[in-house]
Formats: structure tokens, C-alpha cells, sequence
């Protein structure tokens, strides 16, 4: 393996959030100080009600969970199941804590979706190294998940993932009337950038143009590498006329930005489209096709504008 392939827990998230659960307090808070400890961010549960509920609540984002097999109002095993069918935006390591010492409970919890099984009483060092093993596993799924979703060049999502996640954005916006807006734009004359420069400069200058724009949007706001040389943003809760103020800036700002290559320094300007989706339009094909009209427009008025 090369040095980039390496699989390490360090490469996570330093604080992975755990959501122990366990009727009996103690074990609790045994849990929780040995893996405070450890860095991790721990959450408890005494039951499998209070374990839904906070498995729901959007403020976490549980990388691990570890669970009692008997519990007061159910048990473990169809905790597991739950979670193994419901949470579904990524994987969450299951390690079943349990006295049930025996071969068949072992075979059932990891029937049931457990990765991993860990013997009561609680022996700290076990429990360490159990955590680390999941560690790895979990970077591994972060790894190929971004090989998966994100364009290798610029590190942007994919237009695959863009589509399915505007897909989602967008039955929301029209339930609820929201304004959802789209901006398109393309790197002016990114052919010359090629033939001047060559290739590799060509996608040095894509990388920088895809960090400007990565750097310039929301948490909310959908983004994607959508074709060679261009970006497309959905941006939720916007009118076209905000749409039009960020697209200046972000116009702005790529046009600002001075772009390193091997043998010269280079700036390049974008042109955009912007649309906002509206009441006859009945997916996102049509909302992108309205801002690409307009950006085809901003190239024939001369490149390096807005038009709406
Ligand atoms: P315009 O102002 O009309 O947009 O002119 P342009 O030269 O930017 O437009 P055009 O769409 O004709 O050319 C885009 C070029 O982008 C063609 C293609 O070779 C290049 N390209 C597409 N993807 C990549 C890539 O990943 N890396 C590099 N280096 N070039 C790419
Ligand atoms: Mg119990
Ligand atoms: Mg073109
Ligand atoms: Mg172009
Ligand atoms: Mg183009």
C-alpha cells in the first residue's frame, strides 16, 4: 500500500460521536469515561425509547453505537435492527455489549447488523481496541465514500450526487413554497488555459476555481463539478435576485484570484446563469436549462457577468 492508502483511525473526525446504551448506570458511566477518555464524544441512553429519540435528533451524527442486549422497555437485538434499516447517510460501527457470552447470542446480534461483540464485565482495554478496530473500518467507508461521491480532481461531489441531492431539495421547495435557485457557470476561454499552458495547468486552474466556489457557499447549498469546465450551485431558500449577488461575488472573486501555475501566474474570469425555479417547472432538468440559457447568454454579451 502506498503512504495515501493507508487506512488510519487518526484520519477521522477526532471527536466520533458514540451513543451508549445500557439500562445499568454504572456501565454507563464506565463507558463514558473510558471513552472520553479516548476522545471520543459520548452520549448516553438508559432504554431503547430514549435511544430512538436521540438517534433522531439532528444535532448528532453517531459513528458508533454500543448497546446493551437486554434492556428495560426491549432489547438490543431490535435496537440494532433499527438502526441497520433506518440510518442510512452512513455507517455506523455496532459493537453489542452483553454477558450473553455464548455462541449462539454471538451469531444472533451479529445477524442482526453488529460488527462487533464485547464481553461484560467491561474490560477497558478491550473495549479501546474494539473502538480502534471500528475505526478503521469507518475510514475506510469515509474513504471510498468520497472516492464514490466526489469528483477526483477537484474534490467537488459528483453531478450524480448533486442531482440526487437537489432531487430531495426540491420536492422540499415546492411543499413548502420555498424559493430554490440554480447558478451555472463556466471558466471563460478554458481552452486557451490548455493550449497556453497545458493540460496539467488547465486542471491546477480547475482545482483552484472549484476551491473559490467550495469556500464561497452555505452548508444548505448544493454544489457539483458539473461538466469539464463547469459548476453548478443550488442554493435552497433563495430568490434569483440573492442568487444574483452571490453569483457576483463568487464572479468576483474567481476573477480576483491569482492562480499559480509551474511557469506563470494566471487569472481567469466565469460567466453565470442564474434561475430560479418556478411554479410550471417540473424538475431540475428544466431549472438547469433555464440557467444555462442564461449563461449562454452572458458569454454572447462578452463573458465575465451574471445574467439572470
Ligand atoms: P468559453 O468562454 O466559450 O467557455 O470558451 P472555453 O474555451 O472555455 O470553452 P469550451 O467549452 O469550448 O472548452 C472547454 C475546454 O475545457 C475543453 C476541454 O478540453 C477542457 N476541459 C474539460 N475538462 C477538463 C479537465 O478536466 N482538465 C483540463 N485541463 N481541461 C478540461
Ligand atoms: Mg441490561
Ligand atoms: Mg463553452
Ligand atoms: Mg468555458
Ligand atoms: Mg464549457
Amino acid at each position: 500500500m502506498t503512504p495515501g492508502t493507508k487506512i488510519q483511525p487518526e484520519s477521522l473526525p477526532t471527536r466520533s460521536q458514540v451513543l451508549v446504551v445500557d439500562d445499568d448506570r454504572l456501565i454507563r458511566t464506565l463507558i463514558r469515561e473510558f471513552l472520553t477518555r479516548e476522545g471520543y464524544e459520548v452520549v448516553t441512553a438508559e432504554n431503547c425509547r430514549q435511544a430512538l429519540e436521540v438517534l433522531e435528533e439532528e444535532k448528532h451524527e453517531f459513528k458508533f453505537l454500543v448497546t446493551d442486549w437486554e434492556l428495560p422497555d426491549g432489547s438490543g437485538i431490535d435496537l440494532i435492527r433499527h438502526v441497520r434499516h433506518v440510518v442510512s447517510s452512513h455507517y455506523m460501527y455496532i459493537v453489542m455489549a452483553t454477558s450473553h457470552g455464548n455462541r449462539e447470542s454471538l451469531t444472533q446480534a451479529l445477524n442482526a447488523g453488529a460488527d462487533d461483540f464485547l464481553a461484560k464485565p467491561i474490560d477497558r482495554g478491550e473495549l479501546v481496541a474494539r473502538m480502534r478496530s471500528g475505526q478503521r473500518i469507518l475510514a475506510l467507508e469515509t474513504r471510498l465514500t468520497h472516492l464514490a461521491n466526489n469528483d477526483l480532481l477537484t474534490g467537488l461531489p459528483t453531478r450524480r450526487v448533486f442531482e440526487d441531492m437537489v432531487a430531495k431539495e426540491w420536492s422540499r421547495s415546492r411543499r413548502y413554497r420555498l424559493p430554490l435557485s440554480c447558478v451555472i457557470f463556466d471558466i471563460d476561454y478554458f481552452k486557451r488555459i490548455n493550449d497556453v499552458h497545458g493540460h496539467a495547468a488547465g486542471d491546477q486552474v480547475l482545482r483552484e476555481v472549484g476551491r473559490v466556489f467550495a469556500d464561497s457557499v452555505r452548508k444548505s447549498d448544493i454544489i457539483c463539478r458539473y461538466g469539464g469546465e463547469e459548476f453548478c450551485a443550488v442554493l435552497p431558500e433563495t430568490s434569483a435576485a440573492q442568487a444574483c449577488v452571490w453569483a457576483e461575488n463568487l464572479r468576483k472573486r474567481i476573477a480576483e484570484t491569482e492562480i499559480i501555475l509551474d511557469a506563470a501566474v494566471v487569472n481567469v474570469t466565469s460567466s453565470f446563469g442564474v434561475a430560479e425555479a418556478m411554479a410550471e417547472m417540473e424538475d431540475l432538468d428544466n431549472l438547469v436549462e433555464a440557467s444555462d440559457q442564461c449563461l449562454i447568454e452572458a458569454k454572447q454579451k462578452g463573458r465575465n457577468q451574471v445574467v439572470s
